[in-house]
């Protein structure tokens, strides 16, 4: 594997054939003194994490497993796992595929289908941004789509250095003009507009409209009053 792409856009690269978890291994390379966007690459997972203690398949030679090390200080990190879905956004846009928007907070879907999740944590002051995208099929139980099924052939280090670079550019972008990049990420987010029942960490329901994102990156539902989601599931609920 040539990592000539990857290594433009990051600080410093590791790459894997296979790895417990990108996530994981960032952050024990993080402990070790790893630097702001360090990347750890790998073609796949025994131990692929979601969100909220759930898997994510990431099957040898299907996907993209793509950590990045978020070191500098933030306004509002909140939204980083948000900028990272945008910047996966815009690479599949790129490559001329229309139906592609961001369910908040952090599926990236294609035609109703999901081709990538993002799981960012917040270890020792740096924030680990976790992005998986599937490039070829993969098990047939998931409600998935693969960049392969679109008819785009990608390979993982084009792929990493793709959204790496797209990644970047939305964080400077989001600290110099904020209001544009939330613009951008409004129109890519599906979710927005939309009668919702949401599911809180705490089990809990809510069901109202999303009608914004806040300067934290939290979800605004109108159930009718305000309430701001920092976690939690979404279900779009159609009348
Ligand atoms: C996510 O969680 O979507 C976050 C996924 C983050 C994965 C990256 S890969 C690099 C880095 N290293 C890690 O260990 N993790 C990150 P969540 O919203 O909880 O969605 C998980 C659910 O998505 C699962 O319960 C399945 O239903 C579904 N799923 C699992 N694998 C999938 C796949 N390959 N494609 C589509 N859906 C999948």
């Amino acid at each position: 594997m040539l990592l000539d792409k990857s290594n433009q856009v990051f600080s410093s690269v590791s790459w894997f054939d296979e790895i417990d978890s990108t996530n994981l291994e960032l952050g024990r390379q993080l402990a070790a003194g790893g630097g702001d966007f360090s990347a750890v690459i790998a073609g796949s997972q025994t131990r692929g994490q979601g969100r909220l203690g759930r898997e994510w398949l990431s099957p040898s030679g299907a996907s993209l497993s793509l950590s990045i090390a978020i070191k500098r200080k933030l306004e509002n990190p909140g939204w980083l796992s948000l900028l990272a879905a945008l910047a996966v956004q815009r690479m599949i846009k790129n490559q001329k595929i229309t139906e592609v928007g961001i369910k908040w907070p952090n599926d990236v879907l294609v035609q109703g289908k999901k081709i990538s999740g993002i799981l960012a944590q917040l270890i020792d002051g740096a924030v680990i941004v976790g992005i998986g995208l599937n490039l070829k099929k993969q098990a047939p139980e998931l409600n998935a789509i693969s960049m392969e099924e679109l008819g785009l052939d990608l390979d993982i280090d084009t792929a990493a250095s793709e959204i790496g670079g797209l990644f970047g550019d939305l964080i400077r972008n989001f600290e110099l003009n904020p209001d544009e990049v939330k613009k951008e990420f409004s129109k890519a987010c599906i979710t927005l507009g939309q009668s919702v029942r949401a599911e809180l960490p705490s089990g809990d329901q809510l069901f109202g409209i999303a009608s914004e994102v806040d300067s934290l990156g939290q979800l605004v539902i109108l159930t009718p009053e305000p309430k701001h989601l920092s976690a939690g599931d979404v279900w779009h609920l159609r009348s």
